[in-house]
């Protein structure tokens, strides 16, 4: 396959002449297609663009933008299979996790044409009876929308989406990690027939590609999901311009809080699936098992029991659970975690390690490690987020301590509580710090119609998929006066003497 960008509705090739390839994480050795390096000159002419179809995007009716999002979904569904295995060579997700990534991307782009005959505003009173007050929104221009490897048909889809129906235009670049289902997702809204400029593609990387993007003066929003250190590069670039906006979501250090009153079997269950799913890559992935001292000898035995069995391999096999990870760089940084893990105290269950054997040569495959550790401030191992299968075990006493161990990290993003217990799981409500909370569920698998975001590192507490309106829009008053004459509220006298 050989990607292009598309500007202004043309697919063209890059001023650098050059590429980069995309190849498939569990066996390196095979290419998957190139696309191409773009730099600053091409980022210049798809701001450019989007900003010159700007204005007619935004003064085309909202039902008008929304139909062509249903044109979008009509095609992505005839393709579903197809995208779902070209992701999974990709990313190296196992294919029923690739296809749930396909489908989460079509509930956005449903949930968003749905929006387009929904209200989208509200009427207030006025404490004068000839006002009337209305609550708007106006779309705030062009939206950049810089997207991660990890869920890369969904995640783009939460920040284009929303932000189309709601009449901004986008240059959209995918991470270079996963570039092919990127450079898809633009193909289907052209067949579509978006109108041209409207939704534009620059390949390329972070460098060369994505810090001219954040930088251009065109730009109204960034919108991004990725690490917190890029992130926090991005929010000091916008905060430096009068109108930028940056949307940040980067990652978590998330934590599955089991009482000792819980069912067993959902705390398990819950923990491999927040655990090992896409092979701890998500950024709602939990590396920490927060377990009552009471129960935690038979769980952490039933949790060990049933990581054992996890079938790792070839993502396209129905029957895997785990893939490899996404490159060398990626397991390299868990293995030195695991490494640290040792380090910093913890009495390992598990040893991860790189499996043996002929389909594992090529790939970039990890067993998952497992330890049990006392909580300790100072062990980074329980403060930062790893994004690989490694696991830490934290004994707790009381619901205070359970609170103190989970909030003792500078991330705030997913959260699970297993307990049969209506009033712990209230108390965990209230006192952790998060942007997505569960009960007797695992720590991922967010829906799109609810905000997705995060606090402290994970995110700028304006959250992604339905809840990105509020970045991509502001919020306007409107008043209108049906008397023949001035009145005003606060009992402000009219009269000109
Ligand atoms: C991510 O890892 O960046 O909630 C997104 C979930 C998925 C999305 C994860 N729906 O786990």
């Amino acid at each position: 396959m050989k990607g292009k960008n598309l500007i202004k509705g043309q697919w063209t090739d890059v001023t650098t002449g050059q590429f980069l390839e995309s190849r498939n994480p569990a066996n390196w050795d095979e290419v998957l297609g190139k696309v191409p390096r773009s730099n600053g000159q091409d980022v210049h002419q798809a701001v450019s663009a989007a900003r010159e179809a700007f204005p007619a995007w935004r003064r085309l009716s909202r039902i008008k933008r929304a139909e062509y999002l249903d044109a979008f979904v009509q095609l992505v569904k005839r393709d579903h299979e197809d995208l779902s295995r070209l992701m999974a060579k990709e990313v190296g997700k196992s294919i029923n996790e690739a296809r749930a990534d396909v489908t989460e991307g079509i509930h956005m782009i449903q949930h968003e044409f749905g929006l387009g005959r929904m209200p989208f505003g509200d009427v207030v009173a006025s404490e004068i009876e000839e006002k009337d007050s209305f609550i708007r929104r106006k779309p705030k221009g062009v939206v950049a929308a810089i997207t991660p490897w990890n869920f890369p048909f969904a995640v783009p889809l939460w920040l284009i989406g929303p932000s189309l129906l709601e009449g901004n235009t986008v240059v959209f670049k995918p991470s270079e990690e996963s570039p092919l289902v990127g450079q898809r997702i633009v193909e289907y809204f052209q067949q579509a027939g978006l109108p041209p400029g409207v939704l534009n593609l620059v390949h390329g990387t972070g460098e060369e590609t994505g810090k001219p993007l954040v930088r251009h003066p065109d730009v109204d929003v960034v919108v991004f999901t990725g690490s917190y250190e890029v992130g926090s590069e991005i929010k000091e670039v916008c905060a430096k311009d009068y109108k930028k906006m940056a949307v940040c979501e980067m990652g978590g250090k998330n934590g599955v809080i089991i009482f000792e009153d819980a069912d067993l079997r959902i705390a398990v269950n819950a923990s491999i699936l927040s655990a090992f799913k896409t092979s701890g890559q998500r950024c709602t992935s939990a590396s920490r098992l927060i377990v009552h001292e009471q129960i935690i000898d038979a769980f952490e035995q039933e949790f060990i029991k049933l990581t054992r069995c996890l079938n790792i391999g070839e993502p396209l096999s129905e029957k895997t659970f785990m893939g490899p990870l996404i490159n060398e760089a990626g397991r390299i940084k868990v293995e030195s975690y695991n490494d640290l893990a040792v380090k910093e105290g913890g009495k390992v269950l598990l040893e991860g390690g790189r499996p043996k054997g002929k389909i594992y040569e090529k790939g970039f495959f990890v067993y998952p490690f497992v330890y049990r550790m006392e909580h300790n401030s100072q062990n980074r191992v329980l403060r930062e987020e790893v994004f690989g299968p490694h696991v830490s075990i934290i004994p707790f006493r009381t619901v205070e301590d359970a609170i103190r161990i989970y909030n003792d990290t500078p991330y705030g993003l997913s959260l699970a509580v297993i307990t049969e217990d209506y009033r712990k799981a209230r108390v965990i409500r209230e006192e952790c710090e998060y942007g997505l909370g569960y009960v007797n569920l695992p720590t991922i698998g967010a829906e799109v119609h609810l905000p997705f975001g995060g606090v402290k590192k994970s995110g700028t507490g304006i959250p992604s998929a339905s809840g990105l309106v509020d970045a991509v829009t502001h919020k306007t008053a409107w008043t209108i006066n049906y008397a023949r004459e001035i009145k005003m509220a606060q009992g402000l006298k009219t009269e000109i003497e």
